[in-house]
C-alpha cells in the first residue's frame, strides 16, 4: 500500500502564475537573436526550437501536477473514502483528466506547429507560426484555469489534515455530539481539541498520541454523530463514519448518561445501534460519561434497560469478532470533569487493541 503523503505536494499554480512561468522560462533559456539575413534553415531553427522548448516545458509542468496528486485506487481504502468525503472523488478526478487532457493537447500543438514551421518561408512567416503556437498553447492553459483552482484547495486542506497512520494501534472516539469525547481525548493525550458546551464542536478528525506500557498508541476523536438516514450525514459526521469504517482500532463509543448533551440516551442508543455494523471485528467498550452529574444506580429503570441493551449487544460484537472470552466488561463509568474511571478506561483500550492485534497476526 502506497503510503499517502498529504503534506508533500507542491503548489498549484493558478493559470496565469503557469503561464507567466512559462513563457518567460522560453524567453531566459532559449537565444533571443536570429539575423534576418540568416539562412532560411538557421531561423527556422531558431523558432522550431522556442515552440518545442515551450511545448515540453508546460507538459513537464502539467505532469508535475499530476503524479504529485494520489491515485485514489492506490492508497490506503481509508485516505480514498476520506478523500471522497472531503473532496468528491469524481470531482477530483475530472479536475485531474482536464490537465492531462491539456498535456495532450500542448503536445498536439508542439509537433503540429513544428511541422508547419518545417516549410517556414520567411523570418516573418516563422515568426508568425511561433507566435500562434504560444498563444494556443496559453489558451488552453486558460481553459484549465478552474481545475487548477480546485486542486490547489484541496491541496491546502488536505495539508492541514491530520496525520492518522491506518496501521498504527488506534484509538477511536465516537458518540453523538457534545457527550464529552474531545474532553476525554484532552485528558489522555497532549492534543488540545476544542471542548464546548454546544453540539458539532469537533468539525473533523482530530489525532493525538499517548502511551501505555511503553507503547505509543494513536487517539482519534471524532465528529459527533446523529442517528439519521446514511445519505442525510453531512460531511462531517461522514468523516467519523469513513473513519469508524476503515481504521482496525479499539472503538470507544460515549454515552452521556446525564442527558446534558441534549440528547436522551434513548436517542444514543438509537445510534449505537444503527452504526453497530461498524463495530464488528473491533473491540468495543461503552463509556458512559458524565457521571458526577448522573449516576449510574439513579439510571431510570427504562434507561437501565437501554444501556443492558446495548451492553449485551456489544458483547455479541466481540463474540462475533472471534473473541471468545464473551464475558468481557464492555461497559465501563466516568467523569472527565473529576477524572473518575479515565486511566482504567484508557488502559483497557489500549489492552484490548493490542490483544486484537496480535490475535490477527
Ligand atoms: N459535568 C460534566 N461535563 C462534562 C464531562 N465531560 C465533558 N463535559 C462537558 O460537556 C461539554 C461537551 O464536551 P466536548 O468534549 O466538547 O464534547 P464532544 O463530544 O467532543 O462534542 P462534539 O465535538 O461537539 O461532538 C463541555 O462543556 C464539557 O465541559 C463530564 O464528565 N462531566
Ligand atoms: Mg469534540
Amino acid at each position: 500500500m502506497v503510503q499517502f503523503n498529504l503534506k508533500g505536494i507542491t503548489v498549484v499554480p493558478s493559470e496565469k502564475e503557469l503561464v507567466d512561468i512559462i513563457l518567460s522560462r522560453t524567453q531566459r533559456q532559449t537565444p533571443t537573436v536570429v539575423h534576418k539575413g540568416s539562412r532560411i534553415k538557421i531561423i527556422r531553427e531558431f523558432y522550431m526550437h522556442k515552440v518545442k522548448f515551450t511545448g515540453e516545458n508546460f507538459k513537464k509542468k502539467l505532469s508535475g501536477i499530476i503524479d504529485d496528486f494520489p491515485r485514489l485506487e492506490a492508497i490506503n481504502p481509508f485516505y480514498s473514502d476520506l478523500f471522497h468525503v472531503l473532496y468528491n472523488k469524481d470531482h477530483f478526478k475530472l479536475a485531474l483528466a482536464q490537465v492531462n487532457k491539456a498535456r495532450n493537447q500542448i503536445s498536439k500543438i508542439a509537433t503540429d506547429y513544428i511541422r508547419l514551421l518545417k516549410y517556414g518561408d520567411s523570418l516573418y512567416r516563422c515568426k508568425c507560426l511561433k507566435v500562434s503556437a504560444l498563444g494556443r498553447m496559453c489558451t488552453v492553459i486558460k481553459g484549465i484555469g478552474p481545475s487548477l483552482a480546485y486542486l490547489e484547495q484541496v491541496r491546502q486542506h488536505m495539508a492541514r489534515l491530520p496525520s492518522i497512520d491506518p496501521n498504527m494501534r488506534t484509538i477511536l472516539i465516537c458518540g453523538c455530539p457534545n457527550v464529552g469525547k474531545s474532553s476525554f481525548m484532552n485528558k489522555i493525550t497532549r492534543a488540545d481539541v476544542d471542548e464546548q458546551p454546544y453540539a458539532f464542536t469537533t468539525k473533523s478528525l482530530f489525532v493525538g498520541h499517548t502511551d501505555y506500557n511503553c507503547l505509543r498508541y494513536q487517539v482519534i476523536d471524532t465528529p459527533g454523530i446523529l442517528d439519521r438516514p446514511f445519505e442525510d450525514r453531512n460531511i462531517i459526521e461522514m468523516c467519523s463514519i469513513t473513519a469508524l469504517a476503515h481504521l482496525r482500532s479499539a472503538v470507544l463509543f460515549f454515552l452521556d448518561v446525564s442527558g446534558s448533551c441534549g440528547y436522551s440516551i434513548a436517542q444514543q442508543a438509537a445510534l449505537f445501534h444503527s452504526i453497530k455494523s461498524l463495530f464488528l471485528n473491533k473491540p468495543l467498550m461503552i463509556v458512559c460519561n458524565k457521571i458526577d452529574l448522573q449516576p449510574m444506580h439513579a439510571l431510570s429503570v427504562e434507561d437501565k434497560r437501554l444501556v443492558d441493551e446495548m451492553k449485551a449487544e456489544a458483547q455479541k460484537t466481540l463474540s462475533i469478532g472471534g473473541d471468545q472470552n464473551g464475558e468481557q466488561q464492555v461497559l465501563f463509568t466516568m467523569s472527565t470533569l473529576t477524572n473518575e474511571g479515565v486511566s482504567t478506561a484508557k488502559n483497557t483500550a489500549c489492552e484490548r487493541i493490542l490483544g486484537h492485534r496480535l490475535k490477527l497476526k
